[in-house]
């Protein structure tokens, strides 16, 4: 037989039709105006004005300025051509004092947001907490107070209420891991606390806090709801055993935190035995309340966690040490492989829910002004495309993944670094507050556009 051709390569799959691409913000990160049209301050606006908490003193009271140029962000959206923009709303904007009377100016905005994103065929996306506890409720005790979970719950009903006729996809809380540990363990984040037995009851309130607003959610809306986590697979340092047990551990403490209790009813094996006399107790049936069943779990994924014994940290006695390959600007290791199994393990430990990317990207140096667009920007390009391919091998593997949301939207706020980090797809002037398309940001039209196809052509810039 003649012309033996080698046989081809097969084509890696395209995303599905119905796959949700989206963008990912959140509100006190990009909006300004913290205390416009009657909100309350949060726990951030009141952080941001202890000196040294955050780089070069810096607040998000201007921001992005989304909060007056919300037409301009959504017609970028547009422009990108995504199907869906996730986005938080602002407790402190919908109720002032965290509780009681609601803020109509408030809730008006956050209406003509979704109106406008309707208007041009975009899903939205709502997080109803990404860390701006209003202030008052911090004044009360926060999220230690028994009463946190109702407060919760009552302000996720007048958002049902007041949105839930045209949005259909919720989220409850963002990254509780993050609340827990920067907020109440180191005291990196607001309210500042370095608290072990805080941090164990802080988890535990937030959680009940998720399934009672789910269970709000089930009585007074429709749509979906879910909670988003933010997973980093843990890798030991070496080989040896206590490295080996260090990483058990971390993963146990961040992975599995949030988890465990939302899909199994209790908490994350071994976790009470690693906080020891701080572990709270609290009743089997109050875990078994947090097993609230959810519609899809969102999933952020930054980079993975290279780990050894450190006997001084606290509750896993283990901490990360310098990756080994390269990083972003926040020191984060670019590790795609990692992005896979952060998905597959999700799948392996608690079966096939559906879920969403609601959060991957990278913070890069770009330059503070910019006159060219497309503004290059190479390494977000090639970080973007490696992580939709192992997005697309998560798939592959069986994973039910439905979308993915590129963090972020706009360069923005990133907490205690200010708008020092840069994780935008578009570019933001803080000075003219003018918007500028990245590279990275036609690259991610491109692929929403072939469904993927174009993962497999090398991108401008590929070093
Ligand atoms: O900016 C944050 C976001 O608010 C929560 N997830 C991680 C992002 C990058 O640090």
């Amino acid at each position: 037989m003649s012309g033996t051709r080698a046989p081809e390569a097969p084509s890696p799959e395209l995303f599905p039709e119905d796959f949700v691409w989206g963008a990912a913000t959140s509100a006190h990160q990009i909006e300004g105006s913290p205390l416009a049209d009657g909100a309350g301050p949060s726990i951030w606006h009141h952080f941001e004005r202890i000196p040294g908490r955050i780089h070069d003193g810096e607040t998000a009271d201007i921001a992005c300025d989304h909060y007056r140029r919300f037409p301009e962000d959504v017609a970028l959206l547009e422009r990108l051509e995504l199907g869906a923009y996730r986005f938080s709303l602002a407790w402190g904007r919908i109720l002032p004092e965290g509780r009681g009377r609601p803020n109509a100016p408030g809730i008006g905005f956050y209406d003509r947001l979704v109106d406008a994103l309707l208007a041009k065929g975009i899903e939205p996306w709502i997080t109803l907490y990404h860390w701006d506890l209003p202030a008052a409720l911090q004044d009360r005790g926060g999220w230690i107070h028994p009463d946190s979970a109702s407060w919760f719950a009552d302000y996720a009903a007048v958002a049902f209420r007041a949105l839930g006729d045209r949005v259909r996809s919720w989220i409850t809380l963002n990254e509780p891991w993050v609340i827990v540990e920067a907020g109440h363990g180191q005291g990196t984040h607001p309210p500042g606390h370095r608290d072990p037995r805080e941090s164990a009851t802080v988890a535990f309130r937030l959680l009940r806090a998720h399934a009672d607003t789910v269970r709000v959610f089930r009585a007074e809306a429709r749509g979906q709801i879910g909670l988003v986590v933010n997973l980093e697979p843990k890798d030991p340092a070496s080989r040896s055993t206590e490295d080996l047990d260090a990483a058990r551990r971390a993963d146990i403490a961040m992975n599995r935190l949030a988890l465990d209790p939302v899909f199994f009813g209790r908490p994350a094996d071994g976790l009470a035995d690693m906080y020891g006399e701080y572990w709270p107790r609290f009743p089997d049936a109050d875990w078994t309340a947090i097993a609230e069943p959810i519609d899809f779990l969102g999933v952020n994924y930054y980079s993975r966690g290279v780990t050894t014994h450190a006997d001084d940290k606290f509750p896993t006695r283990a901490c990360s040490v310098e990756p080994p390959g390269s990083v972003t600007d926040l020191g984060w290791e670019i590790h795609a492989p990692s992005f896979t199994r952060a998905l597959t393990d999700v799948r392996d430990r608690y079966g096939d829910v559906p879920i969403y990317v609601t959060e991957n990207g990278a913070a890069f140096p770009d330059p503070p002004a910019v006159d060219v667009e497309p503004l290059p920007d190479p390494r977000r390009v090639v970080y973007l495309r490696d992580h939709l391919r192992a997005a697309r091998e998560a798939r592959r593997r069986g994973v039910d993944l439905r979308g993915y949301f590129v963090w972020s939207l706009l360069d923005n706020f990133e907490w205690t670094h200010g708008t020092s980090k840069r994780f935008g797809i578009v570019h933001v002037d803080y000075a003219t507050q003018r918007r500028t398309l990245k590279e990275s940001a036609l690259f991610y039209r491109d692929v929403v556009r072939t469904r993927g196809a174009v993962l497999d052509a090398a991108p401008r810039g590929d070093p």
